[in-house]
C-alpha cells in the first residue's frame, strides 16, 4: 500500500467516524428532546397540583373529586380519566375549554375568575399548569411517547388489527393517567402538609388514645394548639378510607392573665375566657385552681385558689393559665362524614375549610371575559319536595312545567353543559323504570337521586350510571331505578350540583 492509498483510507475512516458521530448526535438530540417534552408535561402537572392545593381544593376537594369526594363541596370533579383524553382533536377543544373556564370562571356559578387579565390572581402559565394537571398533557399536544403510540395504533387499526390498536391506546392512556396522577398526588401531599397541626414543641398532633365511633371526648397528645369552638378537624389523612371530620365543641381553656393577681384574689382577669368551663382544674405556675364560674363577656373566671394540695400564690400579668388536660369535646361525623373508631396515634388535621356560598361569579359588576350576565331566573314550576329532601341551590336550573313520564318503561334525559333537558319526571311506585341519560355536552355529567333520606351519597341513592360515575361528553348511560315509596325526590348531577337539578315525583 503506498502512502497516498494509506492517506485515502485514513480520510475514509475519519469521514465514517464523523458521520457516525453526526448520526448519533442527531439521534441523541431527538431522544433528549422527547424526554424533555415528557418531563415538561409531568413537571407542569406537578406545579398545577401545587396551585390546586393552594387555590382550588376548598371547592373541588383535596383529591380533586369535588362533590364526589364530599357532598358539601360545590366544585366539579376534575380528577377524572375522562379529562385525560387520548383523542388529539378532543384535547385541543378540552384544553381550550378548561383554560377559559379557569381564566373566566363561570357566570352564575361559584366558579371564580382566576385570570390576571380579568382581575384574578393566576397568570397564563399557572393556568396552563392547572390544565396540565387535569389533562396530563402540556398545552394542546400530547407528549411524544403518547403521540408515537397513537400513530402505531392508527397503523394497526388501518391494517385491521383492532386488538393491537386498543392495546396501544390503553398504553397511551396509562401514560396520560400517570402524568396527571403525579400532579394530583402532589396536590394531596401539599393539602396534608398545610393541614398538619404542630404544637409549640414542634410535635405533630395526634390522638393519644383509641376512640370509638360514639366517643365525643378526644384525648390528644397536645390540645393546646389554638383550637376554637366550631372549628373542623379531620381524624386521619384526607383521601384515606376511614378519615372522619369532627367539629370542636370545647377545647381546653388556655389564656394569660390580663392583670397581676394576689394570693387572695378569686376573680382572674384573662385575655380570653372562651374555652374555660366550670368544674375544671386549671393551672397557673405551680398553683392549681378549681373553676367555679366563667364570665365570657367580661373575660374573667371565678376560681377556688390553691386546690389539689397546692398553695395560692401571687402571679404576674401574662402568666399562662390553662386547663392542663388534653381533652377536646367534639361533635362526631361532621361535614357529612361517618363517625368511626380511630386508634391512638391517628394524626389530627385542621380542616376542611368550609366552601363559600357566594358571591356567584358575575352576579355583581361586569361579567368577566365578556360573558353574558347570568340569565334572570326563568320562572319554572314550583314543586314541594317530600319532607327532608335537600334544598334546591339558589342558582339551580328552573323546573320545567312539562312532566315527563316513562314511554315503554324508559325515560330519556338529554343533558347539556350544564342542565338536564328534562327535569320534571314522574314515575310509578314499586316499578322499575329505565332512565337513560344522553350527554350532548362536552363536560362529564350524571344523574343522582338523593333518595328518601334526603342526603347525597348515601345507601338509598339511586344513580345513572348505577355506580354514580360520570358520563363523558357525547356518550350515554342507563340504569334501572325503582322507588318503593311515593314522594317528590331531588336529583342532580354530581359534577354540577349547583346548577343541574330536577325532581322525580313518585306515585300519585
Ligand atoms: C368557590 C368555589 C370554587 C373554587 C375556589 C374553584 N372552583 Fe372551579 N368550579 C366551581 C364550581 C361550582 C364549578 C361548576 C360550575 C358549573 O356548574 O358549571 C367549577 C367548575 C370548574 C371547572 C369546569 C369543569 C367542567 O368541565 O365543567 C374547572 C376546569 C374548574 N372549576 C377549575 C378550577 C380551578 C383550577 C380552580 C383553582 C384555581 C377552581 N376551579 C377553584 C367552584 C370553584
Ligand atoms: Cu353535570
Amino acid at each position: 500500500m503506498n502512502t497516498s492509498k494509506q492517506v485515502n483510507v485514513m480520510i475514509g475512516l475519519l469521514f465514517l467516524l464523523v458521520i457516525t458521530f453526526g448520526i448519533y448526535f442527531v439521534w441523541d438530540q431527538n431522544v433528549r428532546a422527547e424526554r424533555a417534552e415528557e418531563q415538561q408535561a409531568e413537571e407542569n402537572a406537578i406545579r398545577g397540583g401545587k396551585l390546586f392545593a393552594l387555590n382550588c381544593r376548598i371547592c373541588h376537594g383535596d383529591q380533586g373529586l369535588g362533590s364526589q369526594e364530599n357532598p358539601n363541596l360545590p366544585g366539579a370533579a376534575l380528577n377524572l380519566e375522562s379529562y385525560r383524553t387520548i383523542d388529539p382533536g378532543q384535547l385541543t377543544s378540552l384544553h381550550q375549554r378548561l383554560f377559559e373556564t379557569i381564566r373566566c370562571g363561570r357566570v352564575g356559578t361559584l366558579m371564580p375568575t382566576w385570570g390576571e387579565d380579568q382581575g384574578g390572581t393566576l397568570n397564563n402559565t399557572q393556568m396552563q399548569q392547572l390544565v396540565a394537571l387535569i389533562t396530563g398533557a402540556w398545552g394542546d399536544e400530547h407528549p411524544p411517547s403518547v403521540r408515537k403510540l397513537l400513530a402505531q395504533a392508527q397503523v394497526a387499526r388501518a391494517a385491521g388489527d383492532e386488538a393491537t390498536a386498543t392495546e396501544l391506546e390503553a398504553e397511551a392512556q396509562a401514560i396520560l393517567n400517570e402524568i396527571s396522577e403525579k400532579g394530583w398526588e402532589t396536590a394531596l401531599e401539599l393539602a396534608h402538609e398545610q393541614d398538619t397541626i404542630v404544637n409549640a414543641a414542634g410535635e405533630v398532633v395526634r390522638l393519644a388514645r383509641d376512640v370509638d365511633a360514639d366517643d365525643t371526648n378526644l384525648l390528644l397528645n397536645d390540645a393546646h394548639v389554638g383550637l376554637s369552638a366550631d372549628q373542623l378537624l379531620r381524624l386521619g389523612p384526607s383521601g384515606e378510607e376511614g378519615s372522619e371530620v369532627v367539629r370542636v365543641v370545647q377545647a381546653p381553656g388556655s389564656s394569660t392573665l390580663a392583670r397581676r393577681v394576689g394570693p387572695g384574689d378569686d376573680t382572674l382577669p384573662l385575655e380570653s375566657a372562651a374555652n374555660f368551663r366550670p368544674g375544671v382544674i386549671v393551672q397557673a405556675g405551680s398553683e392549681r385552681m378549681l373553676v367555679i364560674r366563667v364570665d365570657a363577656a367580661a373575660n374573667t373566671i371565678i376560681v377556688m385558689r390553691g386546690v389539689d394540695g397546692t398553695r395560692a400564690q401571687e402571679h404576674p400579668r401574662g402568666t399562662l393559665v390553662q386547663d392542663p388536660s388534653n381533652e377536646v369535646v367534639v361533635e362526631r361525623g361532621a361535614f357529612d362524614t361517618q363517625p368511626r373508631p380511630h386508634s391512638a396515634g391517628t394524626q389530627v388535621f385542621n380542616g376542611p375549610q368550609i366552601p363559600p356560598e357566594g358571591p356567584l361569579t358575575g352576579e355583581s359588576g361586569t361579567p368577566p371575559c365578556g360573558q353574558r350576565p347570568p340569565a334572570p331566573q326563568e320562572q319554572g314550576v314550583q314543586l314541594t319536595p317530600s319532607p327532608g329532601q335537600p334544598e334546591r341551590p339558589r342558582n339551580a336550573q328552573p323546573i320545567q312545567a312539562t312532566v315527563t313520564e316513562p314511554q315503554n318503561g324508559v325515560i330519556e334525559v338529554p343533558m347539556q353543559d350544564n342542565r338536564f333537558l328534562r327535569n320534571n319526571l314522574k314515575l310509578p311506585v314499586g316499578q322499575p323504570v329505565t332512565i337513560r341519560i344522553v350527554n350532548q355536552g362536552q363536560a362529564p355529567h350524571n344523574l343522582r337521586v338523593a333518595g328518601p333520606d334526603g342526603a347525597w351519597n348515601t345507601g338509598d341513592d339511586q344513580a345513572v350510571p348505577s355506580g354514580g360515575g360520570l358520563v363523558p361528553g357525547g356518550q350515554q348511560a342507563e340504569a334501572s331505578l325503582t322507588f318503593q315509596q311515593p314522594g317528590i325526590f331531588a336529583f342532580r348531577c354530581d359534577a354540577h350540583p349547583n346548577d343541574m337539578w330536577g325532581y322525580i315525583t313518585v306515585g300519585q
